[in-house]
């Protein structure tokens, strides 16, 4: 089986510098290294190294952009396909790839680590293998994420540990996969369960607010974030969508922004959420305004999906109606 990698940055490649650590490793002559020790044919592996190599907190929809140029120039060379990242912004990544992907037809597999290759500790060896293994186990066919012993669909999951060596979850499907001897999988091939996209265009940088509610928030402040409009909000709110009701104008403000042809896609703090616009009072100004639930997506999936329905040019009702439908398996039906 032919293998291609690309490697972004991150912490795996990174050596000391006076200001912290930063890109730098020999990290090709490490891998082909370890593929080597493997007694794996080494032939059958290509290797892209992206210029720059990025901490993935400097990422921007124009480095998934240039991942999905490298992985859609080698489909043809190879029969499937591992990204080595950053893991800060690496679900974020994962779900837009995901979106940029779905037509692909072959495995891409994201894995980072938290130490260094160089340090004896490191989750490199374990976290590369087991992406590896993912991707030649002709049991997956999507975009996933390999970290800590698990595989994840990479629209699916989000960095839960800063520092934990199993630093990802999936808190609403769980795992696809864990290894071991043998590997156990958890579920079928769930990335593929979308309506994918056709001849997709290229990922361009849009003006979309994050903002988070927190008890005691105006609707001066919210109002002052919202000024000049962006071109669209992901607003985390409470459980399972709920908002403030007894805020003077707060929900206005909200209501504003989507009579001015605003899309306002609705998510929540909780990790394992499903948002359900309307179950509570305090949800349903909003919901009756036309804001957009984000169902049971991650904070990320919901994000990265904003930016791509962006770059295709969606709008309007297209705009509420795509962020609801499965694209590459990012979100529940039931959770609609
Ligand atoms: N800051 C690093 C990155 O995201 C963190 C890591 O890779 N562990 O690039």
């Amino acid at each position: 089986m032919r293998i291609h990698i690309t490697y972004t940055g991150g912490t795996i490649g990174m050596i000391d510098s006076p200001n912290g650590l930063i890109p730098g490793a020999d990290t090709r002559g490490w891998l082909f290294r370890l593929l080597e020790d493997a007694h794996m044919d080494a032939s059958l592996f290509t290797f892209t190294e992206l210029n720059p190599l990025i901490d993935s907190s400097n990422a921007t929809p124009d480095n998934w952009q240039t991942m999905v140029d490298d992985l859609r120039a080698h489909h043809d060379d190879a029969d499937a396909f591992v990204v080595l990242h950053g893991t800060d912004t690496m679900s974020y990544s994962s779900a837009a790839i995901s979106y940029a992907l779905a037509d692909f037809g072959k495995p891409v597999i994201f894995t980072g680590s938290q130490h260094p290759l160089g340090k004896i500790e490191s989750d490199a060896i374990a976290n590369v293998t087991g992406a590896l293994n993912a991707a030649m186990s002709g049991r997956f066919h999507g975009v996933g994420l390999f970290f800590g012993h698990h595989l994840f669909a990479g629209n699916r999951v989000s960095k839960s540990s800063s520092w934990a060596f199993e630093g990802f979850s999936a808190p609403s499907v769980g795992p696809l996969a864990r290894t071991g001897m043998p590997w156990h999988w958890y579920a079928d091939d769930v990335a593929s369960v979308g309506c994918g996209w056709t001849s997709p265009q290229p990922y361009s940088r849009h003006d979309v607010a994050v903002i988070d509610m927190a008890p005691g928030i105006s609707a001066a402040r919210l109002e002052a974030m919202l000024t000049p409009h962006p071109e669209a909000v992901l607003l985390r709110a409470y459980g399972v969508g709920n908002v403030p009701s007894n805020e003077p104008g707060l929900t206005d403000v909200i209501a504003d922004v989507l009579h001015d042809d605003v899309p306002v896609v609705i998510a929540s703090q909780c990790q394992q959420a499903e948002v359900l616009l309307g179950h509570y009072e305090t949800g349903d100004a909003i919901a009756r305004a036309g804001a957009i639930g984000s169902g049971d997506m991650t904070l990320e999936a919901a994000y990265a999906k904003i930016m791509f329905l962006l770059s295709q040019g969606v709008t309007g009702a297209d705009f509420g109606k795509w962020m609801r439908v499965s694209i590459a398996g990012e979100i529940s039906p039931s959770s609609l």
